[in-house]
């Protein structure tokens, strides 16, 4: 049977409601925090780079992080969100800047 309100045709009762079966998966933001020596520009560069921003919004997104202390640089599902934190902070390292990337759950 596939209606939402199963029907039983033998009997004519109504046996049951049906759960959406569908589930939303858990979202979440991925965050780039401030820090005093990471040059703006290498910031602007990683939400280019890694999260697809314009230089216009990855501009906005950086001063946001630098005057309020924290921004959102995109929401992605877990996994995906894992691997831009990882991505981001080893680029960061490599090039010798304390740039810290983490995440939280959107709920
Ligand atoms: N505060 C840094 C500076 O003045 C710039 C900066 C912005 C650093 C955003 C990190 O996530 C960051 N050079």
């Amino acid at each position: 049977m596939s209606d939402d309100k199963e029907h039983d045709s033998e009997r004519g009762t109504v046996v049951a409601e049906r759960k959406p079966e569908v589930k939303k998966p858990r979202m979440y933001k991925v965050l780039l925090l401030n820090d005093d020596y990471t040059p703006m520009d290498f910031v602007v560069s990683v939400l280019k780079q890694y999260f697809h921003k314009t230089t216009e919004q990855a501009t906005k997104v950086m001063l946001q992080v630098h005057y309020d202390g924290a921004g959102v640089a995109g929401i992605f599902r877990a996994e995906i969100a894992e691997t831009k934190v990882c991505l981001v902070n080893d680029h960061a390292r490599a090039h010798d800047h304390p740039l810290m990337c983490t995440m939280e759950e959107n709920d």
